[in-house]
């Protein structure tokens, strides 16, 4: 063995060590995947990944995105000997507000460029950065320096469907810029990989349009020679499969071997039966004081750190000329790294009357892509339905090799699709927004989730918002969904915001509003739930006057002496004005509230809640979701909700409006019954 080669072996034996001490401190981890997967990690870190080691969010550094948040010990691991974490956050693994969670959660300022666990979702994000990365290079030229992406998948992340999506749409593009890892070691948590499938990975993706490279994963001249290959590759992405072996060198009593066994994929080795203390003696270390960085390992991140200040001080040079010499185009990067918009005439961008609220995004969408640059939108094969086209009117798709256009269009892969756009809001540079039917939100759930999780700043896109979609039935009427994805709004993220924030505009002026409110909100991301149908606009209704759904919820119409409150969201608003009409015809005047958010709603004052909620005064809701999505503005005792008790069906949406009771009529009917109830 080579000097070299005997120096980082001792490097990736530290990193098991590490890796497995911490498992085992915390009595609780995933030693065996990350013994396997050390090696890797350990040349990539410590030889190719370019990070300025004083400014941990320097926007041009490599990104590293690892898929199997299981593996987090050997993340933590590098990135201790990065200096990124310490001893101390090692030894407090999976431990109350670690820095060192069971999982990794983003934590930029640490090296922690992703949160993951759910499977799979990794491989997107890991996409989309390196589509933020070509977007960046494509606008500002040879000042970045070439920034490359990399992610480190498993087998689980591998067979999970949305590396398919993932995967397809690299190839498609070219993503030149992106290697990936896959740690190949047969296991997995409850099987051997052989005993789940039989598929050639590289065969598929180089069906893909990928360059695939495979390699014993374990050796490092062949890690290497791979990373270096990769990186040099032009036109595809690179996948390197690494077979790698499960618990490296983790022995049992009596040096029998425990590698490559199922029972080391999320046990302390211990517990899976194995000798810890032998183990860490086996691969150099000190079993009484496991959590040491070898002198080996620390002369090499020591020297690479040297190596690495050296480049980027030359970059910051160059960039300093750039930034003089390119003085408009070096402002507007500065606005990119803001998430910021600027220059939007909110005000003056022309809304149809009474058009549907679809359409009326994209007026809007039309606006953004003339004056956002760095906005990328996308859609899953629906632009024309889900009206991102507005966007892509004003733009063009970016292809293979042309990374100038800012729409993406995605093919159909509703789960692939947010995933990917949080990879390039995690970029940093992209704003990024996407569309589909929101029936399909259910395909897109965990990455919402992951996204609200994360505090990213994204929009999505959800049209097509309700029975209203009409003749084609039930499978594409949303019901449910609004209740549903409103349940983020009510869970908070650790920076004890509401999670998600969900807008449902009531008409062409409050989508506007809505749009508004979805660019400047840039710590959580943001859902538009629109109309397929058109919708009425609101009584005297403009954009100024809709920024009161800047507090999530406003009185749309109030008299001096209101006998109920009308409440609802979207197009029902407008069937709530044309029933009061036909109730004041008969004397029965009331007051009507356009609730688009009732999380944020929530988040207001409660005086203001009042004026708008009126306590004592009956109230009647209307939803075209089930009746639960207002029950928490129409709680039990203070008036009732009229809304979807069943699936949807297949009629022409007037039909349906009939049939269903969505009706100015009904909603007098419905009111009389109220009042009729209380007095
Ligand atoms: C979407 C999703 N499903 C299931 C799990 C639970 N889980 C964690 S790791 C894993 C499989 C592990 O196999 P592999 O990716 O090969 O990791 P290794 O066992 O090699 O460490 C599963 C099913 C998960 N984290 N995410
Ligand atoms: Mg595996």
């Amino acid at each position: 063995m080579s000097k070299k080669a005997m120096l980082s072996r001792k490097g990736a034996d530290n990193v098991r060590i590490l890796a497995l001490s911490m498992v085992e401190k915390a009595k609780s981890g995933h030693p065996g995947g990350a013994m396997g997967g050390a090696d890797f990690a350990y040349i990539l870190f410590s030889e190719f990944l370019r990070y300025d080691p004083d400014d941990a969010a320097w926007f041009q550094r490599d990104r590293f995105f690892l898929d199997p948040g299981h593996m987090s010990a050997m993340l933590y691991s590098v990135l201790a000997m990065s200096e990124r974490l310490t001893m101390e956050d090692l030894k407090n693994f999976r431990q109350w507000q670690s820095r060192t969670p069971g999982h990794p959660e983003l934590d930029v300022l640490h090296g922690v460029e992703n949160s993951s666990g759910p499977l799979g979702q990794g491989h997107a994000i890991a996409i989309g950065a390196a589509i933020a990365a070509k977007k960046m290079e494509a606008e500002f030229g040879p000042v970045a320096v070439p920034q490359r992406i990399f992610a480190f998948i498993s087998d689980g992340g591998v067979q999970e469907e949305i590396s398919q999506g993932a995967g397809r749409l690299a190839g498609h593009l070219g993503l030149d810029n992106l290697v990936m890892f896959y740690d190949s070691n047969a296991v997995q948590l409850s099987t051997r990989v052989s005993e789940v499938t039989d598929e050639d990975v590289a065969m598929k993706y180089k069906a893909w349009g990928w360059h695939v490279i495979e390699i014993d994963g374990n050796d490092h001249g062949e890690i290497r020679h791979a990373l270096k290959k990769a990186i040099a590759y032009k036109g595809k992405p690179t996948l390197i499969i690494g077979h790698t072996v499960m618990g490296k060198g983790a022995v049992g009593p009596e040096g029998k071997s425990y590698e490559d066994l199922v029972s080391t994929h999320g046990q302390p080795l211990s517990k899976a039966g194995a000798d810890t203390a032998a183990t860490i003696r086996a691969l150099g270390g000190d079993p009484e004081d496991p959590f040491r960085i070898f002198p080996e390992a620390q002369a090499a991140f020591d020297e690479r750190k040297e190596e690495l200040r050296g480049e980027i001080a030359a970059w910051r040079e160059e960039y300093g000329k750039w930034e003089s010499d390119h003085g408009e185009k070096a402002a507007e990067l500065k606005q990119w790294l803001t998430g910021r918009i600027e220059g939007i005439e909110w005000d003056r961008i022309e809304q149809k009357a009474d058009s549907a609220t679809r359409n009326a995004s994209a007026a809007v969408l039309g606006e953004l892509a003339k004056r956002v640059p760095n906005m990328i939108v996308s859609s899953a094969d629906l632009s024309n339905s889900d009206k991102t086209d507005g966007f892509l009117k004003g733009t063009k798709p970016i292809v293979r090799g042309d990374f100038s256009g800012k729409f993406i269009n995605m093919g159909v892969a509703e789960l692939t699709q947010p995933a990917l756009i949080m990879g390039r809001a995690l970029h940093g540079v992209i704003i990024p927004a996407c569309g589909t039917f929101f029936a399909f939100s259910d395909y897109m759930k965990p990455a919402v989730r992951l996204a609200a999780l994360m505090g990213l700043h994204i929009v999505y896109i959800w049209t097509h918002d309700a029975f209203r979609v009409g003749e084609d039935g039930p499978t594409h009427e949303p019901v449910e969904q609004e209740a549903q994805i409103r349940l983020m709004e009510k869970l908070r993220n650790h920076a004890g915001r509401n999670s998600l924030l969900v807008l449902r505009p009531a008409d062409n002026h409050e989508t506007t509003v809505a749009w508004k409110m979805a660019l400047e909100n840039l710590d959580t991301p943001t859902a538009l739930i629109l109309s397929r149908q058109d919708v009425k606009t609101l009584p005297g209704n403009s954009y100024e006057k809709s920024l009161r759904a800047e507090r999530g919820g406003y009185n749309v119409s109030t008299v001096e002496h209101p006998a109920a409150l009308l409440i609802a969201n979207g197009s029902e608003v407008s069937t709530l004005v044309a029933g009061a009409e036909l109730l004041k015809r008969e004397g029965i005047e009331v007051n009507i509230a356009s609730i688009p958010s009732e999380g944020l709603f929530r988040n207001q004052p409660k005086e203001y809640q009042e004026s708008v909620l009126l306590p004592g005064v009956p109230r009647f809701g209307l939803t075209a979701g089930l009746p639960v999505t207002l029950q928490g503005l129409v709680p039990e005792g203070t008036g009732t909700v009229w809304g979807m008790e069943s699936f949807g069906f297949s009629a022409p949406y007037k039909v349906l409006d009939e049939k269903l009771g969505f009706t100015p009529e009904n909603v007098a009917e419905q009111v009389r019954k109220l009042l009729a109830e209380r007095r």
